[in-house]
């Protein structure tokens, strides 16, 4: 008798060591919020932004401030978060095609299937991956829950673009609003029990355009109230013609369209209060984890896909390697970490991957490209001595470090920022003597071999851009 249960005990020792792991390791969960800048309260991008929860997230762990995505749009971005491999190993530099169409992006498991693989459920709503079949990500998906809309019957706004660039206040509640309705579903999820650890993703679509949100959070912000972006008159006259019109920014309206319609306060105003309430539906959701059984054993990641331009450099939206674009929120708050703490080392969204893996004692992959950030997470003043690397289309690239701002275009012309001086990036100084040693050796940490673009059946904006830019080029 003792002999079979020394025996069963042998043979079910696995199982238990792996629900022992399991046990261990903790819950994570992603908010990620869509085209979300630097325009929050922690991050101090906009003096007016009102973000009192993403604030009340940073006071919880550590606020990532020098902090950028890999790709200046939506699908690249997030392929190269969920791959943790840059546009240059992948292929995928826009807009189109999605994730599939790289053989190497599918090559091994992406971040969702890393952590089922490991054991862990895989739950999530909204936009994360970047669909059409987001379901094909998570074993339990909420949905879309609507996406970008509700869309008024007419477009608020005289944008005359696509359907989506339209902003303005909408006459409905929040309950009917996708990102209050994807809170909700991840609050549910956060209540019920769940015998595996879990990878919970809160996927929302604000302040990404339309920048509609419902009436009371325009309220915040009076419309004669509302302070604009500082502009120079003279900023682009540094720049070269390649990289003007590499990111001219379309389907944007152009920026002298703004001006002279005066639509800048408006849409300002939009994109405030778009942010104040998706700040609200992250309210929302730490709430509910607060008041979970999870409260103590969860990493929470908060993070945007890129940036935004709301008129600085004389250009709007996402699409270009200045700042404006590449900066994004990255708050990571995790059970055992000192809390309220601010990092400016270079990181990425490309080492969100490593660092999962690094804070739920999996082993981190070494064909991943990023760097886990959890080091950092300890002594966010620890020596760092990797710029962080963000691509717009192939040859074009910028690095950040803790100080400077190099870029370097298709055509070899060249920017750079010095960020103790100049935040908003005005001075041009790459042609500066002085500069010479830094500009040779951030050249040197440049892609030394880039993937060719992979083409989607739909395509333009950037693609369009890149294509007439190069054309110049070789002209
Ligand atoms: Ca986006
Ligand atoms: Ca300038």
């Amino acid at each position: 008798m003792c002999r079979i249960q020394v025996i069963s005990l042998v043979l079910l020792w696995p199982f238990c060591s792996t629900l022992f792991a399991q046990a261990e390791r903790p819950n994570i969960l992603i908010i990620s919020i869509d085209d979300l800048n630097d325009w929050t309260g922690c991050l101090g991008g906009h003096p007016q932004a009102s973000t009192p929860n993403i604030d009340r997230l940073a006071t919880r762990g550590t606020l990532f401030r020098n902090a950028h995505c890999q790709a200046p749009v939506c699908t690249p971005s997030r392929a190269s978060l969920v791959t943790g491999l840059y546009p240059t190993t992948t292929g995928l530099y826009f807009l189109q095609p999605r994730l599939d169409a790289s053989p190497v992006a599918t090559a091994k498991p992406n971040l969702l299937r890393q952590f089922s693989d490991a054991g862990y459920l895989t739950m999530g709503a909204g936009k994360f991956v970047q669909g059409p079949n987001e379901n094909q990500y998570f074993q339990d998906y909420g949905g879309t829950l609507g996406g970008f809309g509700p869309f008024p019957e007419q477009k608020l706004s005289q944008a005359d673009s696509v359907k989506l660039w339209d902003w303005g206040p909408l006459d409905v509640d929040d309950a009917e609003m996708p990102d209050r309705k994807i809170a909700d579903w991840v609050g549910q999820r956060l209540q019920k029990d769940h015998d595996q650890p879990f990878f919970l993703v809160a996927g929302f679509w604000r302040p990404h355009v339309p920048m509609y949100a419902p009436s009371r959070w325009f309220d915040l912000f009076p419309e004669q109230d509302v302070s604009l972006p500082l502009v120079a008159p003279n900023d682009r006259d540094d720049l070269s013609d390649y990289a003007k019109t590499l990111t001219i920014g379309l389907p944007a309206p152009r920026h002298q369209w703004f001006v002279e319609n005066n639509a800048w306060p408006q849409a300002v105003r939009s994109y405030l209060a778009s942010v104040a309430f998706v700040d609200d539906c992250v309210g929302r959701v730490m709430n509910s984890l607060q008041q979970s059984a999870y409260r103590d054993n969860t990493v929470v990641i908060l993070l945007s896909d890129h940036g935004w331009h709301l008129g600085e450099k004389q250009r709007w939206a996402k699409r270009s390697l200045w700042n404006d674009a590449t900066r994004v929120p990255l708050i990571i708050s995790a059970p055992g970490f000192p809390q309220d703490q601010q990092c400016d080392r270079p990181v990425g969204l490309i080492d969100i991957f490593p660092t999962l893996l690094d804070l739920a004692k999996l082993k981190v992959r070494p064909d991943l490209e990023g760097r886990s950030v959890v080091p950092l997470m300890s002594d966010p003043e620890m020596p760092w001595d990797r710029p962080i690397l963000t691509t717009f289309a192939p040859r074009n690239h910028s690095l950040r470090s803790t100080r400077w701002h190099y870029i370097r275009y298709g055509d070899g012309s060249e920017e750079l920022y010095d960020h103790q001086t100049d935040q908003h990036e005005w001075r041009n100084l790459a042609s500066e003597d002085t500069h010479r040693d830094l500009i040779a050796e951030m050249r040197k940490r440049l892609p030394s071999a880039e993937a060719k673009p992979i083409i989607g059946e739909w395509q333009k904006w950037e693609l369009d851009a890149w294509r007439q830019a190069e054309a110049q080029r070789k002209r």
